[in-house]
Order: C-alpha cells, then sequence, then structure tokens
C-alpha cells in the first residue's frame, strides 16, 4: 500500500523529468511544494507520533513517566540523565512506527497500553553544545508528528535553546507544542507572565501561535500536574494529522498538474508517436521506392518477361533472351507524396502537444523537403533491374508445346473416327485441337513470364523501400524521437504519480 512518502518519490521524478522543458521558475515552485511536503508529512501511521525536546532536567523523561502514570524511563538529578533516547510506544506498534524507530537508531522500546494510539520518543537534550542534538532534532523532525520542547523556569529563555534550535527550525514551527514544566517551583500569579515572555520570545524566533501547556511533571509532593490536558494536545494533534495529510496530498497534486501543463502534458496518454510514425514511415518509404524504380518499370518488367519466357519456349532461339530491364526513373508524384505524409504528421503532432512546446518539432519540420529528397538520394537506385535466372521448365515447355499440340489434334482425329463422324470432320477437329493446344501453352508461358518480371521488379521495390525507411528514419525519425523524448518522460512521470495518487484515495 503506497503512502505519502511513495507520492512525494513520485512527484520528485516528475519535477526532475520536467528539468530543461519547462521554465526554471516552474520547476523551482514545484521543487518547494516536493520539500515542504516531505518536511512536513510527518509519521505516515495512526499513532501518533511525538519526540520531546528540551534541555537537560527540564523534565522530558519525568513526563514520559507521569504519562506512563509509573517510572519507565530514568529520570533524576544527576545531569544529563539521559544518554540514549529511548521511546514509549503502543504495546503492539504500527510497523511502520518500528521503521521509524529502527531508522532514527532508538533500541530502547518501553511497549504500553495506556495511550495505544500515542507515541512519545524521549530525544537527549538540547543542552550539549554538541551539533549532533540538532541535527537528530532536524533529522526526526520531519518524521514524527510534533516535537514537544520541553522548557524550565530557569531555562525557558536559555540562549542555546532559541539561537540554537528553535530559531533555525522556525519553519517547522507549526507542528511545536511548548511544555512549561515545573511550575510547582514558581508562584502561580508567575505562570502566565512566563507564558506571555516565552510566547514573545517565540515569536522573536518566528514561532507564532503556538499551544503553550504548563505542567509540573515530577512535583516532589502529589499527583503531576497538567498532564490530561498534555494529553489532549496530543490527541487533536491525532486529528489534525489526518487534515494535514489530505493538505499535502491536494497541493503535491495541483502542483503536479500546474507542472504537467506547463510541460505541454495535458494527460498521461502521450501522443502515441511510435504506431504513428511507423505507418507513416511505411507510406512515405513505399512511395520514395516506387519513385526511384519509375512509374513504368512494373510494366516494362512484365512484357520483357513475357519475351524472355516465349522466346525460352521457342525452339528456334539461337540466342539468350535478355534477363535486365532498363529502369525509366522519373521521379513523379512520390516523393512529394511522402513528404506531404510526414510533413501532416508533424504538424498533427505539433498540435496535439500544444504550439508553445512544439518549438523542436517546428525545427523538425522545416527540414522535412530536403531530408526526404536526401533520403531518396541515399537510397539510390541501378540504371536496370536484374530480372535473374528464367525459369527451366520455359525450355522444356518448348519442347512439350509441339508434341503436346501433334498429340491433343491426334486424339481429337481418332474420337472423330470413334464417333463415326463423316467427311472432313476427323481432319478439321485435329488441326483446331493442335492449333489451340498450341496457343494455350504459349500464352501460359507468356503469363508465366510477364509474372516474373513483374515479381523481380516489386522485390527490389520492396528492397528499396526497406533501405529509404531506414534513412528516413536517421533523418526525420530520430530527430523527432529526440524532440519528443523528454516530454515523453514527464508523461510517464506523471502517470506514476496519478497511480500513487489514486492509491491513497484521499479526497479532499
Ligand atoms: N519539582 C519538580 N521537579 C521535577 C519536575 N519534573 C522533573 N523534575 C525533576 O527534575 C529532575 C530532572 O528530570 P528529568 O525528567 O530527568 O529531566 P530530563 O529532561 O529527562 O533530563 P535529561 O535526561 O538529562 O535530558 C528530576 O530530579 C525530576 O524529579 C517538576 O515538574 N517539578
Ligand atoms: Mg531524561
Amino acid at each position: 500500500m503506497p503512502d505519502l512518502r511513495d507520492l512525494i518519490d513520485r512527484f520528485d521524478r516528475l519535477v526532475a523529468s520536467a528539468h530543461g522543458l519547462v521554465p526554471d521558475s516552474a520547476l523551482e515552485n514545484a521543487a518547494r511544494v516536493g520539500r515542504r511536503a516531505r518536511d512536513r508529512r510527518g509519521f505516515l501511521g495512526d499513532t501518533v507520533v511525538v519526540a520531546l525536546a528540551g534541555g537537560t532536567g527540564s523534565g522530558k523523561s519525568s513526563l514520559i513517566n507521569a504519562l506512563a502514570g509509573e517510572v519507565v524511563a530514568e529520570s533524576g538529578a544527576q545531569r544529563p540523565t539521559t544518554f540514549e533516547p529511548l521511546a514509549w510506544i503502543p504495546a503492539n506498534p504500527e510497523p511502520g512506527l518500528v521503521r521509524l524507530l529502527d531508522s532514527i537508531g532508538i533500541s530502547e522500546r518501553i511497549g504500553q497500553d495506556r495511550l495505544p494510539w500515542l507515541a512519545v520518543i524521549d530525544l537527549p537534550d538540547t543542552d550539549s553544545v554538541s551539533e549532533d542534538n540538532r541535527a537528530t532534532v532536524e533529522r526526526v523532525l520531519p518524521l514524527v508528528d510534533a516535537v514537544v520542547w520541553v522548557v524550565d523556569p530557569e531555562k525557558y529563555q536559555d540562549r542555546v535553546l532559541h539561537e540554537r534550535f528553535l530559531a533555525p527550525l522556525a519553519r517547522h514551527g507549526d507542528r511545536f507544542v511548548f511544555v512549561l514544566n515545573h511550575i510547582d517551583r514558581i508562584d502561580a500569579a508567575d505562570v502566565d507572565q512566563m507564558r506571555l515572555d516565552l510566547a514573545e520570545s517565540l515569536e522573536a524566533d518566528g514561532i507564532v501561535g503556538r499551544t503553550i501547556l504548563t505542567t509540573a511533571a515530577d512535583p516532589p509532593l502529589g499527583a503531576p500536574i497538567g498532564i490530561e490536558e498534555l494529553i489532549d494536545a496530543m490527541r487533536s494533534l491525532g486529528d489534525a494529522k489526518v487534515v494535514v495529510e489530505r493538505r499535502l496530498i491536494a497541493d503535491l497534486e495541483d502542483a503536479a498538474i500546474r507542472l504537467a501543463r506547463s510541460a505541454g502534458v495535458e494527460d498521461a496518454s502521450g501522443t502515441g508517436f511510435n504506431s504513428r510514425w511507423q505507418e507513416v514511415l511505411t507510406t512515405a518509404s513505399e512511395a520514395l521506392a516506387s519513385d526511384l524504380l519509375g512509374p513504368d518499370t512494373i510494366g516494362e518488367a512484365g512484357r520483357v518477361g513475357s519475351r524472355v519466357a516465349r522466346l525460352s519456349a521457342s525452339i528456334r532461339a539461337r540466342s539468350a533472351p535478355p534477363s535486365t530491364v532498363a529502369v525509366s526513373a522519373s521521379p513523379a508524384g512520390g516523393t512529394r507524396a511522402a513528404i506531404d505524409t510526414v510533413d501532416l504528421m508533424i504538424s498533427e503532432l505539433a498540435d496535439a502537444i500544444g504550439s508553445e512546446h512544439a518549438g523542436p518539432l517546428r525545427e523538425v519540420r522545416h527540414d522535412v523537403e530536403p531530408q526526404v529528397r536526401g533520403a531518396a538520394v541515399s537510397t539510390g537506385t541501378a540504371a536496370e533491374v536484374d530480372l535473374g535466372e528464367p525459369p527451366s521448365w520455359w525450355k522444356t515447355a518448348g519442347f512439350v508445346r509441339p508434341v503436346a499440340a501433334v498429340a491433343v489434334g491426334s486424339v481429337c482425329h481418332w474420337l472423330a473416327n470413334v464417333f463415326e463422324l463423316g467427311g472432313p470432320i476427323p481432319i478439321v477437329a485435329a488441326v483446331v485441337a493442335a492449333v489451340a493446344t498450341w496457343l494455350a501453352v504459349g500464352a501460359f508461358v507468356s503469363a508465366s513470364g510477364r509474372n516474373w518480371g513483374s515479381s523481380a521488379v516489386l522485390r527490389q521495390r520492396e528492397h528499396l523501400a526497406g533501405v529509404a525507411g531506414r534513412e528516413l528514419d536517421r533523418r526525420i525519425g530520430r530527430p523527432l524521437r529526440d524532440a519528443l523524448r523528454v516530454r515523453a518522460s514527464v508523461g510517464a512521470a506523471m502517470t506514476e504519480f496519478e497511480l500513487v495518487r489514486s492509491a491513497l484515495g484521499a479526497d479532499d
């Protein structure tokens, strides 16, 4: 089942595929939507996942203990207490949650049934000057639903916290929750002022309008304070996350459609170029080949073939019959037809992808006429077509012909006598039958010769069409494919995006 992360991956691929095809500003706008989605996607499951961050001793571990209602995380006066981050997670965690903890390297996991929709990650403190700790927060941020910043009355204005953490991470501010802990140690009257002060400092950091809760996670006397409010705040994060995810999907979809449009891809259907080009190539190369061989060559070859056959069958023949036919190449309408066919196809293609994207196609189109003529020249043709060896049975037919005529005539004469036809009938029947047989064999040989001659030219035409087709493909097909290739990859990337989008199924 794909998730938002897959959709963002597809989106990034779409952006990459449009490189060079859309203005840089359009590309940058789309890339920004992708980056924002990546930054804000949060945890991609049903569990609400929050990370606790804050200075050492602010009470992060104590907050987990208060949520758990028992001591599950080590808390103490010794600073820092927590060295290895731990996670307090549902006893039956979603696979995605386990993968998340694996990926950020949190091996200490405590299962809980108390709040089965909630997972809390206790991060290392933010006091250590080490850049690593900020890197950890930054790495975890896009993967969790919220970061709960835990501060105490002494250090809520701490410079390190504001300058090194909050201000640089302000763009993630809408997923921050603030907890002012240890409030049992200050006068109730000061709590509100402290919240105001904190809100003001946050505003200076660029973080506005965030929830600031007040708690006492581990007061020396009595029960923890403000924990129910904290739980409520986290529960509403869960509701908000569905809304956020839908909004991100809608943003990505809008940006994908805008980008594809500006790349000239209305939808993922593509242009069907390959099959259309194959048709055009066949028509154009056949038209060229028939021009190259001349319009009359087939007829002439038939006549020559018929003569060769008759000569071969003639027992009086002394000289070898001719076996070639002259090519009467006089380029007629074929080359023009080839040029028009290719030109029409390119203009249809240009219409299909929209005139503002058809620049590269127009360049190829300008060149069509010289390229088609060039293909004709490169294909070339000989001055004559070799008809090949005449079939040997024609000679046999030459001997068989008189024998057959005499035999058929004799049979007819005999039959006339058998039926007692009197007078000149037997002799007339014999002569008529003999002459008819003679003519029939001659006509048969002649027709077969005509067929032999024209087939040789047709074979030659097929060969020329093949050569012309390769030439046309090299001279026109290749630049066309180059002009369309980038666009086709945007189409493919858009299809992939749309597939994942519809699998996610969250319609707004
Ligand atoms: N009075 C009071 N003490 C608290 C409160 N919360 C925590 N403490 C105490 O403060 C000390 C530090 O608390 P921890 O929960 O260990 O703090 P932490 O943020 O986990 O500290 P590190 O693990 O070092 O980052 C402990 O001795 C807690 O008992 C509180 O709300 N009120
Ligand atoms: Mg701790």
